[in-house]
């Protein structure tokens, strides 16, 4: 699919705030893709869905996690962990897009998961560190993005714990063993 197309798609889906995100996660994602030698195309179609499915009912991303066979332990936690896995699911089903990587990489966006492809890493940062973020802690994971992706990555899951943590947030496994997985590969 092209840009051009897919941006429109994504564009009747989610207008405003959400689509101006998502083409900064666009200019994001391509940027560390040229740095970090990933696939430039695929990172521009998986960011510019990644969100696709942020705005649907909750009780509209919960039948897709059912018929994608999704996880069940998903539906325990979170909705806000639902739009990925939604998302991936439609992608696939409704758009004809086959690459597995291209579709984890949507898939696991919100939480991450153990060693992560390039992509999913790439796509993952992209959404954290986009221009128009303002966590905390988002300028150092911006200057850690233009020189190791690993402790960029790394960085944007451990604030996000922490984030959860201090609104005593349960914790998808998914995003522990994301974190885990830096600490125990670290060199
Ligand atoms: O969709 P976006 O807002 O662009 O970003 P996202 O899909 O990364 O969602 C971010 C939200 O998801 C953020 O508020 C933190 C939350 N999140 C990430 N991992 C977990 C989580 N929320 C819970 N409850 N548990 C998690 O493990
Ligand atoms: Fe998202
Ligand atoms: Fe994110
Ligand atoms: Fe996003």
């Amino acid at each position: 699919m092209d840009r051009e197309k897919a941006l429109g798609i994504v564009e009747s889906k989610i207008k405003g705030p959400r689509f101006q995100h998502t083409l900064g996660v666009v200019e994001t994602a391509i940027k560390l893709a040229e740095k970090y030698g990933a696939d430039k195309e695929q990172a521009e179609i998986a960011a510019i869905f990644h969100d696709y499915a942020k705005l649907m009912p909750i009780s509209e991303l919960k039948n897709f996690l059912i018929a994608a066979q999704e996880d069940e332990r998903l539906l325990l936690y979170h909705p806000e962990l639902w739009h990925g896995p939604a998302a991936a699911y439609i992608l696939k089903k409704e758009f004809a897009i086959e690459n597995e990587d291209i579709l984890n990489a949507i898939r696991f966006h919100t939480t991450g998961r153990a060693n992560m492809s390039l992509l999913e890493k790439i796509i993952y940062l992209a959404d954290y560190i986009e221009p128009g973020r303002n966590f905390p802690g988002v300028v150092e994971t911006r200057k850690l993005a233009k020189i190791d992706l690993d402790q960029a990555v790394y960085k944007a899951i451990s604030n996000t714990i922490s984030f959860l943590v201090e609104k005593k947030a349960a914790i998808y496994p998914d995003t522990f063993e994301a974190y885990n997985f830096f600490i125990l590969n670290k060199n």
